[in-house]
């Protein structure tokens, strides 16, 4: 890994490459292909999904086995080891605790002459999760986008997931288990987002469809967007750590190469004020990547969107930092509190030593499911935020109309809607006989 100044060209190119990582513009042949395979499903229901499941997947499902019995759910757990099922088992708790924090409750506003305004909070009434299948099956996400929705109070979770790597990975059910969700069918692809954006006969259909995928299922997502709501479309992983001289340079390569083994374009960075840590982080992955089972994934993503970059002080890393709005910040200087509240634009930030990512991704308890590719300059972490719906209700008195009357007329009348502004008069003339004309 070369170490870049800012002050050269190089550093200048690198920079711009890793500013400019997944602005992918969708294939339009995935685009068509999804436009298809959601057309049938619409108009075919279980005839159309399970064709379709044939074709790609190479599974034959029926009505009768498409969802998967408890029985068989709990069997598939129980093939799992009592050491990741406890570990599973925390996990959940400890995200279901943090995100008690971000329930939100309906608020009442009472005024003293009896209208009341109301801003009402309501779980979604169904929501699907995406679980995708192969390297990606990941149980901690199961976790990380379930457990926001029950505490969102979601009375209706479903998860979708492909059959081969359901009955291969048993610690999915495991992980289903521990989340809550008894409502597992076994689709996947664009297909099964669609399944669950229209409803089938045997898959009804969800208000909300959240979780990874591969690039048919983010296009599928993207295109169901509006008949149902959906998450936001996560790419790879990405990390940047902030070290000065007194940073661990095992630790912060050791850092950037857990989100590096996640996908050919993970993005992994560090940036420093110390010459001497740079060269030790640079000498640390090439060390340290050389045992990792992924090696080649990794060291593809260092190769495309690696980078250690030499600033000439730390604000200056936090600038950067802003500028690239990463999934993952991790601050690993003498003063760590004080530098990450300076980081604005970052999906999630790891204060310290202790706080590896790796804590983040499984355990400390708030979402793992964060804004990539410079998106966390506008959007947020899955939270229980992302589950409810909000209603306004407005109670008002004859009181108080009466008062407020010419005001909405005069209004109404500004806009051309005389429609509106009769609505008003009526009820003026129904209150106190009829108002002097116009
Ligand atoms: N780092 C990934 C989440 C994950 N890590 C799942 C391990 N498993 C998303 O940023
Ligand atoms: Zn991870």
């Amino acid at each position: 890994m070369q170490v870049f100044r800012l002050d050269e060209a190089a550093g200048q190119e690198r920079l711009a490459t890793i500013l400019r990582r997944h602005t992918l513009v969708a294939d339009p042949n995935v685009t068509r292909t999804v436009s298809d395979i959601i057309q049938m499903v619409r108009e075919m229901g279980d005839k159309g999904l399970f064709a379709l499941t044939e074709k790609f997947d190479g599974v034959s499902l029926s009505a009768q086995n498409v969802r998967v019995e408890t029985a068989l759910l709990e069997k598939l757990a129980g093939q799992v080891s009592a050491e990741v099922r406890t570990a599973l088992r925390m996990a959940a708790k400890n995200i279901r605790h943090f995100h008690e924090l971000q329930r939100e409750y309906t608020r009442v506003m009472e005024q003293a002459d009896g209208v009341q305004l109301m801003h009402r909070i309501q779980p979604l009434d169904a929501v699907g999760i995406y679980v995708p299948g192969g390297q990606a099956a990941y149980p901690s996400t199961v976790l990380m986008t379930a457990v926001p929705a029950q505490v969102a109070g979601v009375p209706r979770l479903v998860a979708v997931t492909p059959a081969k790597s359901f009955l291969t990975q048993p610690v999915l059910a495991a992980a289903l288990i521990e989340a809550g969700i008894s409502e597992v069918y076994t689709v996947g692809g664009a297909q099964a987002i669609a399944a669950l954006a229209y409803g089938t006969e045997s898959v009804p259909r969800v208000a909300k469809i959240v979780g990874p995928g591969n690039r048919y299922v983010a296009e599928a997502k993207r295109q169901v967007y509006g008949v149902v709501d959906v998450d936001t479309i996560a790419g790879p992983s990405e990390v940047v750590i902030i070290a000065d001289d007194t940073a661990d340079p095992v630790l912060v390569a050791a850092d950037m190469l857990a989100q590096a083994e996640h996908d050919e374009l993970a993005a992994a960075v560090c940036v420093t004020t110390s010459e001497t840590l740079a060269m030790a982080v640079a000498e640390q992955l090439a060390y340290q990547a050389a045992t990792l089972s992924r090696r080649e994934v990794v060291e593809a993503a260092l190769e495309r969107f690696g980078a250690i970059f030499l600033v000439a002080s730390l604000s200056e890393a936090v600038r950067l930092v802003n500028r690239m709005a990463p999934e993952h910040v991790g601050v690993m200087t003498a003063e760590p509190e004080r530098l990450a509240e300076d980081i604005t634009f970052a999906g999630a930030v790891f204060i310290g030593a202790a706080s590896a990512e790796a804590v983040g991704d499984y355990f400390a308890g708030p979402s793992h499911v964060l804004p990539t590719g410079g998106t966390a300059r506008f959007f947020s972490p899955l939270g229980v935020y992302d589950f409810v719906r909000r209603t306004n209700l407005i109670r008002y008195t004859m009181g108080r109309l009466v008062k407020t009357a010419d005001m909405i007329t005069c209004l109404a009348e500004a806009e051309g809607l005389d429609g509106h502004a009769r609505s008003i008069r009526l009820r003026m003339e129904r209150h106190s006989g009829p108002l002097a004309p116009t």
